[in-house]
């Protein structure tokens, strides 16, 4: 049976949706159009959440068979990912260790990580994911639940879409974001473990509360919550304060998860270095390239 998802759907007031929205469930979530009550008390419910706990969970956001389209597709390219290679670790603060800090300090403490990920210009135009994210209605709901007047996609060929994909025995680090917020979307879960973890505003703009920050990374588990992601959950996290993790995944099914990068000002790029890193090349794929790769068999 060909999938309805992406076809021409009405709108709850009778206007023609554009064909992307329909992978919304549009009932539970009225974020398009995004007006009258209904619109405004899942703006207040989103605010409301994230200034509770910085974070904010709409479960069965994408239709179930959206989210079985999505898998699809993600795990298609998750062959193509591109994994850091080991290396020392990094710390909490994503750098490398401050040796004028004392011994297992937080500053200094080294921690592994190991995800896979599959850069934008891999992700096909024509993948459920990409026309999501490049859908102009659904980043206006986004600059509204978050609270900004305006946002924008990374203008980053490789880091404006990501595929996470982290497959059995793969985990990511405590560690603090770099930017204020992440949207997420998980598309496909793990068996067992893949968990997301994290401590609420551990730090602030003013206080890195490195004691608490050490109680945690020494094992204690007290202040850690645990965020309830399902495929199909849309997740805004804002990262920067709350430091988290991704508990290490067991069986043989992977966890695939959206990463999409928007920023409050436009033409945001990550360094060349952090393209090295996470994605092995700095410069996006060629059609050229393109049609080598298509007669390649990947290593993954
Ligand atoms: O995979 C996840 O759920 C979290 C990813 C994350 O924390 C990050 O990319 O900074
Ligand atoms: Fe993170």
């Amino acid at each position: 049976m060909k999938s309805a998802v992406g076809r021409k759907g009405i709108g709850t007031d009778g206007a023609a949706l554009p064909p992307i929205a329909t992978a919304i469930a549009l009932d539970r979530y009225p974020i398009f159009p995004l007006a009258g009550a209904r619109g405004r008390a899942l703006l207040d419910d989103c605010r409301r959440q994230l200034a509770a706990t910085g974070s904010c969970l709409l479960p069965g956001f994408l239709t179930a068979e959206t989210v079985a389209a999505m898998a699809a597709e993600a795990a298609a390219v998750a062959p193509l990912a591109h994994r850091k290679p080991g290396g020392r670790g990094s710390t909490a603060y994503l750098s490398t260790p401050d040796e004028s800090f004392p011994e297992d300090h937080p500053r200094r403490r080294l921690q592994t990580s190991s995800v896979g990920a599959v850069a934008y210009d891999l992700i096909p135009p024509g993948a459920l994911i990409r026309r999501l994210y490049e859908w102009d209605g659904f980043l206006t709901f986004l600059a509204a639940a978050l609270g900004k007047e305006r946002l924008y996609r990374y203008a980053d060929p490789l880091g404006a879409l990501n595929i996470a994909t982290m497959g059995a025995g793969e985990h990511l680090l405590w560690h603090f974001d770099q930017t204020d917020f992440v949207v997420s979307i998980l598309l496909q879960d793990c068996e067992r473990g893949g968990d997301f973890e994290y401590v609420p505003n551990i730090r602030s703009e003013t206080a890195e509360h490195y004691d608490r920050v050490w109680r945690l990374l020494d094992g204690d588990r007290r202040e850690v919550v645990r965020l309830a992601m399902a495929p199909g959950t849309l997740a805004l996290f804002m990262g920067r304060h709350s430091i988290h993790r991704v508990t290490p995944i067991a069986g043989d099914t992977l966890r695939l998860i959206a990463l999409l990068g928007y920023d409050t000002a436009p033409g945001t790029m990550s360094s060349e270095r952090l393209k090295q890193a996470r994605y092995g090349r700095t410069a996006p794929i060629t059609a050229q390239a393109d049609d080598e790769r298509l007669t390649t068999t990947p290593e993954r």
